[in-house]
């Protein structure tokens, strides 16, 4: 029995999986748990980098009380985009900032004014965003360039928490293309656009492959946590890349896949970058995946919009159980308006339901007052988005999508899967809830040669989890809301 541990962060909570792989299955247990925001200090938004690896250390102590002495190695997936920068004797550098603090708007506007969207998409295979590492360390050099020049090495956010825990600087490959800087055709940092922005090249660590073992975890961790050192690896940093690789897909079958969580993220995958003027127009991007691929997706709001809006309830006084947020969508009557989730408004604004209300007024519709009108208004609004996405991947990839395979979190809401399911009118397969830390795991056992490669994994991941499948109903009111909501867009 293999056993493997695998911390999953992301942009709400962060998580630690014991996994055991007894060659034929995949045995998923949580060890700990811990929320993770974004916190607002001096101004900006900040990641609170130090209370992670707090928190991760304390996983690893909990997990070893529980009698898990003969873990072989751990690995790290996080969000996309955020970064650390360590000085000269390896020291970090402040907190790292979170993409949703507003310095990235002026970033992209700076960004644009050295190298044109078009550009930019043809280096990268990244839609132009304003949450792009490029964006974020345009605005620190404008802002505090004494940063950038303390500055030795960049670090993605899960090779810097790898480096806490060996001491080895690296950035993997998938999570490295989230960056805009990594350029597929060299299949290395863009030095081109780096000399562009003034970015040094030696701060950019190297770019390592999906599965480079890094190394022993430091005698100094060893010590603190009273462990035998346990190899650390450089699985596939990006949580999506992880995501993809743990769902159910057969070979051969015409599916989509969905990571579903703050931010839903649906596409194919390919086996070259589409870089064209329609995936560019469409806001599509192309990141690597777990295998030396690519990810042809496009990056979409997710459940924020409604974690947003139950954060303001909260705050109210008024706060709703997952029970109550599913009776109420039941119990609200359908298609009364529609937002488009993917504007930057709903990005990070103050108070998400305000942000929805002004909304409909904007665009001439009526205002929702409701919990019930509110959380329909998105779940419906999402999920006719996805149709919209689901009908362009299939024009660039002139393939036919019959399934969607949706992962994470996300899934546990019902509608989300149904609604996905009635607005595209295909079959969705949902499952695993924990994808992320499967593929994580996967990605670990790849490297320690348990597994072959991703189309066995994906065998065992079917053999070891269950899914459960929405058919497709109700298809004229999704039909014509679909129509109504194309013209609002
Ligand atoms: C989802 C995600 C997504 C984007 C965003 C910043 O967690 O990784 O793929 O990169 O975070």
């Amino acid at each position: 029995m293999k056993k493997v541990w695998a911390f999953d962060l992301g942009a709400s909570n962060g998580r630690l999986m014991l996994t055991k792989f007894d060659g034929e299955r995949l045995h998923l247990e949580e060890i700990h748990r811990f929320s993770n925001h974004p916190v607002f200090l001096t101004n900006h938004y900040y990641w609170d980098i130090l209370r992670i690896f707090q928190e991760m250390k304390k996983g690893i102590s909990k997990s070893l009380k529980m009698g898990h002495k003969d873990v072989e190695s751990l690995a790290v997936d996080t969000w996309g985009v955020d970064f650390g920068l360590l000085s000269s004797s390896g020291e970090l550098l402040g907190n790292p900032y979170s993409y949703r603090d507003n310095q990235t708007f002026q970033g992209m506007e700076g960004v644009l004014k050295k190298i044109s969207k078009k550009d930019w998409f043809l280096r990268s295979g990244v839609e132009p965003s304003q949450i792009n590492t490029i964006c974020q360390l345009y605005a620190i050099k404008e802002r505090q360039p004494d940063l950038l020049e303390r500055a030795e090495t960049l670090l993605m956010t899960p090779n810097l928490i790898n480096y806490l825990f060996s001491g080895e600087k690296a950035n993997e490959y998938t999570i490295s293309t989230s960056t805009s800087m990594y350029n597929f055709g060299l299949k290395d940092w863009d030095k081109e656009l780096l000399d562009m922005f003034d970015i040094p090249h030696k701060m950019m660590a190297p770019v390592v492959q999906p599965g480079t073992i890094l190394g022993p975890t430091l005698a100094s961790i060893n010590k603190e946590l009273s462990m035998d050192p346990v190899q650390v690896i450089a699985g596939a940093g990006h949580d999506t890349a992880c995501a993809l690789a743990a769902l159910p897909i057969k070979q051969g079958e015409q599916a989509a896949f969905m990571s579903c969580g703050t931010w839903i993220l649906l596409g194919v995958q390919v086996k070259e970058p589409v870089v064209t003027e329609d995936s560019l127009r469409w806001g599509f991007t192309n990141e690597g995946t777990m295998d030396g691929e690519y990810r042809l997706l496009k990056n979409s709001m997710g459940l924020w919009l409604i974690q947003q809006s139950k954060a303001i309830w909260e705050k109210e006084g008024s706060s709703i159980s997952y029970q109550e947020e599913y009776e109420l969508v039941r119990d609200t009557k359908p298609f009364q308006r529609f937002i488009n989730p993917d504007t930057t408004d709903f990005l990070n604004p103050e108070n998400m339901p305000k942000q929805i209300q002004q909304y409909c007024q904007d665009t001439g519709q009526t205002v929702p007052t409701t919990k019930g009108e509110f959380l329909r208004c998105i779940l419906e609004s999402l999920a006719l988005k996805y149709r919209w996405v689901l009908e362009r991947l299939e024009q660039l990839t002139g393939k036919s999508l019959e399934v969607i395979h949706m992962g994470g979190g996300g899934i546990q809401n019902e509608w989300l899967c149904q609604f996905t399911a009635n607005a595209t009118q295909r079959r969705v397969v949902a499952g695993p809830i924990e994808v992320s830390s499967i593929g994580n795991s996967i990605g670990q056992l790849i490297a320690l040669g348990q597994i072959k490669d991703l189309a066995e994994a994906r065998e065992i991941v079917e053999r070891s989890f269950t899914t459960k499948v929405y058919e497709p109903e109700n298809q004229p009111e999704w039909q014509t809301a679909y129509e109504r909501f194309n013209e609002l867009i």
